[in-house]
């Protein structure tokens, strides 16, 4: 192991002693690449660059790797420097690290989402160096336990190499370099900031050092210095404030403004003025405040939280992103008009901190403590310390006004979970959330807490609700009942907690892009369902004043490598493709009702480009817009305009066969804007031409693969006038995933009885092919299916197949008698039709026949 002469000439600067008055006190630089990376069984190591996680198979199978992995690299130094102290820190590591420096244990951290210093002065010696990590994101002792998210593990956030004087600001308090902002008073006349230091003196000496922090407007112009001395014994560390006086009129923060302050404490040798140490922080000046009747508002201004949950990954870099990627999100966030974050479930990258307070979107970060409480030891100490450094690292920046400590704690307590006892389970919840809420109002007596429960009554009345705020996470109409439902909880909530302000802190639904529906129905996975569920919740959340905000779930398409369901090991209820970033169509409807400053016009349909149909049939065009009135032209030509109303309106028009232009236009204050795309129109298939006429059984929505971009009509019963359809059966469906295929929805989606399809069509030679799994295997009850039970009847059927009248099949077991559940298999037959019509008939043997799709086409 050798690292770069470049690289040894940027640590010898770094690491040199400081010259002349431009000397620093501090020195600061990234230590990311040349690791080596090595897992346990491993031949050789692996050269990676920070930041890096150990689970891209978490892209690809549902078992991914928990356990220890290790990291190590060689830090030349050509010279030491007795006068300085040299620290690692290292911004996270998934879930745990342990660091030996020249085969010396220097420490350990336990919390996969914070950062932590270690001090490594004593450890070092002249010339090589040898670091070694042992990482390991299986502890059971630090949360999370149990997620709806993958935990990818590695060193996936940035590692830096810092040295200081030896008087400094401490480097080892949680992490959290040791300069704490806050506004002891704040109104639109006046403002006071205190800065709370706190300063080391790691020399064997006495030192009288002085702290300066000189407070710069917005504008960057000097507002205050305050000054404070401090006597220092050796080995000391003291806590020093200091309170500017009234600010007067100060530019306060907010979504519209982001105004920051930016305030730079030194740390000099009292009798010389040399600099010793300097830390830059930003401020915002604002207050906030929470009523349950009327909702948040900021700086005395009503302001509903018009939120967006997000996790960090991406593929296919998982966790391991660069700030960049962090901060571009946040962008995408604000662009759709967003001013709240709920950063969830576990601390995030610095650089998502800093982009919330420039762009102006208040936030809401927790600790993962998720699903349930965990019984190894150590599982609360752990707890408290991961809140602890997340309120401290993350104190500066006024984005945050909230703390949370768990989400649907409770979620699992009613699983029958072997080993796990409900009253147990509820207890520990309790009793941990108690020790929990006293620790955030320690650390900050600013801020609320808050919690995130999931849709149980358990939560109020066990007295979850000990926080300032409430977190609903609510799915009605998703993984249970209706729409409506979700109206009648909040208000049912508000009725029963009058006291409790509430914040909707998930809702949402899953979508596939692959999947079109015009008559979409809850579980459907279509785009266009997650739209009608979108469009309900946000109109009903923006009109009820006790609603204090929500935060969707989730902004991004999300990696969870044991979920299954359309995409298997993606959450797909965001607003934004996973690798791409693109926003779905549903985006624009959240930014035509956040938006009011710019006009928004978007043709829903980039998603749904191609289209078949009937061309006598009009197809539905539904426009997001913020604009009272929109007109849709097609190629060229006016089909009318519309009001919108809740930010939409849908126009059913005519599409000629081939590529349509459409336009979209209105006028938003006086100013015209337009959208336009194209979409290209086929009829539907005519078996005469050779096409192929291919149908989902079982589902109401259209299916286009992304691999063979063959569209997969949806099921219809058969009329003479369709001429095509099913005669019997019942349509079933799975969230499970389903194995040796691609095309998941299709599989996923079946009827199932005696069932007879009938395909009327001209004389000929056809090749028909039958879509088959059985799914009949009961699955169990995914935890994340709140309760919705996956359709499952008696394993091991086995029933007969009649093409055109002739058995091709015989007591066939689509499961090779049990051994291949949830697997695709695809059948063709040739036939020929008989009276005009290719039929084929399911008839049972044992259990009930299925079937999840058909193709057919002529082949001579
Ligand atoms: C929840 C969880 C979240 C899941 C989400 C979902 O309630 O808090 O972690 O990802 O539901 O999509 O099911
Ligand atoms: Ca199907």
């Amino acid at each position: 192991m050798k690292t770069s002469s470049s690289l040894l000439f940027a640590l010898a600067l770094l690491l040199a002693p400081g010259r002349g008055a431009q000397a620093q006190g501090r020195q600061t630089a990234t230590l990311n690449d040349h690791w080596q990376f090595q897992k346990p069984g491993d031949q050789d190591w692996q050269t990676v660059n920070i930041p890096h996680q150990y689970n891209d198979e978490a892209y690809r199978q549902r078992q991914y790797y928990q356990g220890p992995a290790y990291y190590r690299r060689t830090l030349t130094l050509p010279s030491l420097d007795a006068t300085k102290r040299y620290y690692l820190k290292m911004d996270g590591v998934n879930k745990a690290a342990d660091l030996r420096v020249n085969g010396q244990a220097v420490g350990s951290h336990a919390g996969g989402y914070s950062a932590f210093a270690l001090d490594l002065t004593p450890y070092l010696q002249e010339g090589d160096n040898l670091l070694e990590i042992t990482v390991d994101n299986s502890r059971q002792d630090i949360v999370p336990l149990s997620a709806d998210f993958t935990f990818f593990g590695g060193i996936y956030r940035d590692v830096w190499l810092i040295s200081t004087q030896q008087q400094h600001f401490q480097m080892d308090g949680l992490g959290a370099e040791s300069i704490f902002l806050s506004t002891p008073t704040v109104s639109a006349e006046s403002a006071t900031i205190k800065v709370r230091s706190l300063v080391t003196n790691d020399a064997e000496v006495a030192a009288n050092l002085m702290v300066t922090s000189t407070i710069y407007s917005p504008a960057g112009e000097l507002v205050q210095t305050l000054t404070k001395k401090v006597k220092m014994k050796a080995g000391e560390t003291q806590t020093v404030e200091t309170l500017s006086k009234a600010i007067a009129n100060p530019a306060l923060w907010s979504p519209d403004s982001p105004n920051l302050y930016r305030v730079v404490t030194t740390l000099t040798d009292a009798k010389t003025g040399q600099e010793l140490d300097r830390q830059t922080r930003r401020t915002g000046l604002r207050w906030f405040a929470f009523d349950p009747n009327t909702g948040f508002s900021l700086n005395g201004q009503p302001l509903k939280l018009r939120g967006l949950n997000r996790h960090q990954d991406q593929a296919p870099m998982g966790t391991a992103l660069d700030d960049d990627a962090h901060r571009r999100d946040v962008a995408l966030m604000k662009e759709l008009g967003c001013n709240f974050f709920r950063i969830s479930h576990y601390p995030q990258d610095d650089a998502i901190l800093d982009a919330c307070d420039e762009l102006g979107i208040l936030a809401w970060e927790e600790i993962p403590t998720v699903n349930y409480v965990g019984d190894a030891p150590g599982h609360d100490d752990n707890c408290e310390t991961n809140l602890r450094e997340m309120i401290r690292q993350h104190y500066n920046h006024p984005a945050v006004i909230a703390w949370g400590y768990m989400n649907e704690i409770l979620l699992t307590v009613n699983y029958a979970i072997p080993g796990m006892d409900a009253q147990h389970m509820k207890a520990r919840a309790v009793e941990l959330a108690q020790r929990l809420e006293a620790v955030v109002h320690e650390e900050d007596p600013d801020r609320v807490s808050v919690i995130a429960f999931h849709g149980s009554k358990e939560y109020p009345e066990l007295g979850l609700n000990l926080t300032d705020v409430s977190g609903w996470n609510l799915y009605f109409g998703w993984y249970s009942n209706n729409l409506e439902a979700f109206d009648a909880w909040c208000e049912e909530q508000h009725r029963l907690y009058p006291d409790d302000p509430i914040i909707i802190s998930e809702w949402g639904a899953g979508s596939d892009r692959r999947l079109h529906s015009t008559r979409p129905v809850k579980f459907d996975f279509s785009m266009e369902y997650q739209q009608t569920l979108v469009e309900h919740y946000l109109k009903h959340i923006e009109e009820t004043p006790y609603i204090c905000g929500a935060t969707y779930w989730n902004f991004i398409d999300f990696n969870v490598a044991t979920r299954q369901e359309s995409m298997p090991r993606v959450n797909n209820k965001g607003l934004v493709y996973n690798a791409s970033r693109e926003y779905k169509d549903v985006a624009y409807y959240f930014k035509a009702m956040w938006r009011k400053d710019i006009p928004v016009v978007h043709i829903a349909s980039r998603s749904h480009t191609h289209r078949i149909g009937a061309l006598d049939q009009t197809q539905a065009i539904k426009v997001y817009s913020n604009m009272p009135e929109v007109e849709l032209l097609v190629n060229g030509r006016s089909v009318g305009r519309q009001q919108t109303d809740n930010c939409n309106t849908v126009f059913h028009v005519l599409l000629p066969e081939g590529t349509s232009t459409l336009v979209a236009r209105g006028v938003h204050q006086g100013a015209p804007a337009e959208d336009a795309m194209t979409i290209s129109m086929s009829p539907l298939p005519d078996l005469a031409l050779g096409q192929t006429l291919a149908i989902n059984v079982g589902s109401l929505c259209s299916f286009t693969s992304d691999f063979t971009h063959l569209t997969w009509l949806p099921d219809q019963a058969y009329s003479a006038a369709s001429g095509w359809g099913y005669e019997g059966g019942e349509a079933r469906s799975t969230t499970a995933e389903i194995l040796q295929t691609l095309d998941n929805p299709l599989f996923q989606t079946w009827r199932s009885g005696e069932l007879t399809y009938r395909i009327d069509t001209p004389e000929g030679e056809y090749e028909v092919e039958l879509l088959l799994t059985d799914a009949t295997r009961p699955t169990g009850r995914a935890v994340y299916l709140l309760g919705r039970k996956d359709d499952a009847g008696a394993a091991d059927t086995t029933f007969d197949v009649y093409v055109c009248g002739q058995q091709v099949e015989s007591a066939l077991s689509v499961s090779d008698g049990g051994k291949n559940f949830f697997t695709a298999s695809r059948r063709r037959y040739l036939a020929r039709p008989v009276d005009g019509a290719l039929t084929i008939a399911l008839r049972a043997v044992t259990g009930e026949p299925f079937i999840s799709g058909i193709k057919v086409r002529k082949v001579n």
